[in-house]
């Protein structure tokens, strides 16, 4: 399959640090070399490096630990072939597709810490919904940073969109609600809604997220759809935090082993997405740490729809667990 190929091949050279740090260093430390405690610690040590995360890392040692002991694993060429097929399996049948409205605009509400990629990401949304035939709009809610609204109307001349905007320092809801009537009035199958840049510590910023989020609720629906969070990989343990946090504030969907709070499910009355409901994960390119994208499975169910593989619109892939991990040991 060809398309599988290059997706493979393109997710590849985005891994390639990940890749220099855990497998050329597994590969090179497994192969050839006979299992022992010894050589299961440095395993450990690998995947810790490549921020796989603690709880993964012990369960996979422990794993390869009791394969050990029974006999079963004795090679390190099975040890990487058992890691693959474990890390693999992680991801059983989670729903990675986009939630797509019904009828009208599905509306995307992008968030995420200041310079995580969010307007980026955004830029490779469009380039990949637009090469599926869609029409889409955009919206610029990121009012409060100078040059952000410029920023993502450069992108959107690039691409041949619209942006509906307002002033800078203006309220960004405004915009949400004159983005979401063009919206409806020109019939377009998308809405992607950029907004600042918050930390999740940040009260007043979330409360305007929140503000936005009932707006386009009101207008559109269902609205917004799918709230993705735009994470930087080159974060690392920090990404996943802010995934853990963002979830929280933003209620809906819980993190592992946390109960969503009580109004976690959106507006009542309406089928708003509460919470996160899916990870951007930006920067896969320049980091080391592309385990953080298991960490992430570990510590939250919010799926990673897409991952983010360099500067232009281009250079996006759909999350495909199996690519992954293939391209993650090459
Ligand atoms: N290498 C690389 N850089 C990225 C990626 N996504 C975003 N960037 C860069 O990260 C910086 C911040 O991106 P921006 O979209 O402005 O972040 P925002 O503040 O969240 O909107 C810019 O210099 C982008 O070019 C990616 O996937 N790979
Ligand atoms: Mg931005």
């Amino acid at each position: 399959m060809a398309l599988f190929k290059s997706i493979v091949s393109r997710l590849r050279k985005g891994l390639e640090k990940t890749r220099e740090v855990l497998t050329s260093g597994l590969g090179d430390l497994l192969r050839g070399r006979r299992l022992d405690e010894a050589l299961i610690q440095e395993i450990r040590t690998k995947l810790l490096q490549a921020d796989v995360g603690i709880q993964t890392t012990n369960r996979l040692v422990e794993g390869i630990s009791a394969d050990y002991k029974s006999g079963k694993l004795s090679k390190g060429e099975d040890v990487l072939e058992y890691l693959k097929r474990e890390m693999a399996a992680l991801w059983p049948s989670q729903d990675r597709s986009l939630r797509i409205a019904t009828s009208g605009p599905t509306v995307i509400m992008v968030t995420g810490v200041n310079g995580a990629g969010k307007t980026t990401s955004i830029a490779k949304l469009c380039s990949l919904l637009r090469g599926q035939g869609k029409t889409v709009l955009l919206a610029a809610c990121d009012t409060f940073r100078a040059g952000a609204v410029r920023q993502l109307e450069i992108w959107s001349e690039r691409l041949g969109v619209d942006v509906v905007k307002g002033q800078q320092g203006g309220d960004p809801a405004a915009v949400a609600f004159d983005a979401a009537s063009a919206a409806l009035a020109r019939h377009v199958d998308f809405l992607i809604v950029d907004t600042a840049g918050r930390l999740h510590t940040q009260d007043p910023l979330m409360r305007q997220l929140t503000k936005i989020r009932s707006v386009l609720a009101k207008k559109i629906p269902g609205a917004p759809h799918e709230v993705l969070l735009v994470l930087d990989a080159t974060a690392g343990q920090n990404a996943m935090r802010q995934a853990v946090e963002f979830s929280k504030a933003l209620g809906g969907e819980s993190p592992a082993g946390v109960p969503a709070p009580a109004n976690g499910k959106g507006t009542p009355g309406s089928e708003s997405a509460g919470g996160v409901t899916g990870i951007f994960l930006s920067k896969l390119d320049g980091t080391a740490k592309g385990g953080i994208v298991v960490a992430i499975k570990e510590a939250t169910d919010i799926p990673v729809k897409f991952v983010g593989v360099g500067e232009t619109p281009d250079d996006v892939e759909v999350f495909d667990p199996e690519s992954f991990v293939e391209a993650m040991f090459g």
